[in-house]
């Protein structure tokens, strides 16, 4: 059977961040009755204008670190579950500089695990499907919960050593715990870092889009509002113990989302100009999320990815100061690597 759960106050780590702070929004456009504690080191990939507005008898914000164990003491109790997305989020910054990956996503989960055993608080770990390393261009398989972990990177392998400590606990401890696996995520307050966002503002700042490679890599979008209500789901409706895939059949390769940016932004479909490949870059990821939709009964709103990729452009073309300082140094950084 369901287990069914009304959180009225949870700690969502990471909540200053791209998809934290989305299902912060979600949470309060959608759920009057749950309070929010937002728990965020306000990292480069931090901004606290990303929750700015949201009304403060229903979202707190407490600036500090996941590794500081005293903070935890201090805040967790009170508590119903703690929602964790806090990371190092970025394959390319993990390979260039692997330590602080170390530190936030293992250290800092072993930290809120702790935490939650002491208090007895409900755990939700946000995880990612790069755990399960990549698939072959022609492999017609997507991953489901029972695929082996096969990580590639320094950022992929200390989420999934996150994961199997999420597991341990669980096992061993008896912590209430659920894990989620998604796909990649697309839509407004994604850091110009990344594939979408960087090239977006690329073409608004009068600049090519870099792709890596022959940019055949297949990624399997979702739209990040999607993946919050998945979340809820399984924070309110998921078995104990278990682990759930997030998906919404976004499968298409880079090159192809590219030529749709550059089309519908007005340029060229060869506009672009090929970069430096990732070292040890994923062919593809793909998600089978049948356990999700038929055992919680949840499916994805934004199903036409050209419409939500659309109004992604048009969020990021309407918040250009939301983006323009962080943009110049991610190039800075970008082109000492050569990408
Ligand atoms: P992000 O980099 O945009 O945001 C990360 C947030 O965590 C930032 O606000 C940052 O300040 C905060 N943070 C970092 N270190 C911290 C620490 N030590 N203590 C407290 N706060 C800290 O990341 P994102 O893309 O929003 O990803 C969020 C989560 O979702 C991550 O766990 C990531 O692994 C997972 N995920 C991301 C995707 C994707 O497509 N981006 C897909 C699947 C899973
Ligand atoms: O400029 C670029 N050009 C390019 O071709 C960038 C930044 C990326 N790429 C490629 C690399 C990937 O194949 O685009 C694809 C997507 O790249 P990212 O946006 O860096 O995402 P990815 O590495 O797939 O990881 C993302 O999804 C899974 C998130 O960053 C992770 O946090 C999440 O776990």
């Amino acid at each position: 059977m369901v287990e069914s759960f009304s959180p009225k106050n949870i700690i969502v780590t990471g909540g200053c961040g791209f998809i934290g702070s989305n299902f912060v929004h979600y949470v309060v456009n959608n759920h009057p009755e749950t309070h929010v504690t937002v728990l965020d080191k306000l990292t480069y990939a931090g901004n606290p204008e990303n929750i700015a507005g949201l009304p403060s008898d229903r979202v707190e914000l407490v600036v500090g670190d996941i590794c500081d164990a005293g903070l935890l003491d201090r805040i967790v109790p009170g508590h119903d579950a703690i929602v964790h997305y806090a990371a190092e989020s970025h394959n390319d910054n993990s390979i260039a500089d692997p330590e602080p990956f170390l530190k936030t996503n293992v250290e800092g989960t072993y930290r809120l695990l702790e935490a939650c055993r002491k208090y007895d608080v409900r755990y939700h770990h946000i995880s990612t499907d790069e755990v399960y390393g990549d698939l072959a261009l022609d492999d017609p398989a997507r991953f489901t919960e029972s695929t082996p972990y096969h990580p590639s990177s320094p950022y992929s392998s200390t989420k999934a050593a996150s994961d199997l400590l999420v597991r341990a606990w669980t096992r061993t401890y008896g912590l209430r715990t659920t894990i989620s696996n998604c796909s990649n995520n697309y839509g407004p307050f994604q850091h110009v870092e990344k594939f979408i966002p960087r090239q977006i503002t690329n073409i608004l700042t009068g600049v090519r889009p870099k792709l890596y490679g022959e940019g055949l890599n297949v990624r399997d979008w979702i739209h990040t509002e999607d993946h919050s209500s998945a979340v809820w789901t399984i924070l309110t409706r998921g078995r104990i113990g278990e682990t759930y895939l997030i998906g919404a059949d976004g499968e298409r390769n880079n090159i192809t989302v590219l030529r749709m940016i550059l089309e519908m932004m007005g340029k060229d479909s060869d506009d672009f100009d090929h970069v430096r490949d990732r070292p040890g870059h994923d062919r593809r990821y793909a998600i089978d999320a049948t356990k999700l939709r038929t055992e919680l009964g949840w499916t994805p709103a934004h199903t036409d990815f050209a419409d939500g990729l659309k109004a992604t452009i048009d969020w990021y073309a309407e918040h250009r100061q939301w983006w323009e300082k962080t943009k110049e140094r991610t190039e800075a950084r970008y082109k000492a690597q050569g990408q």
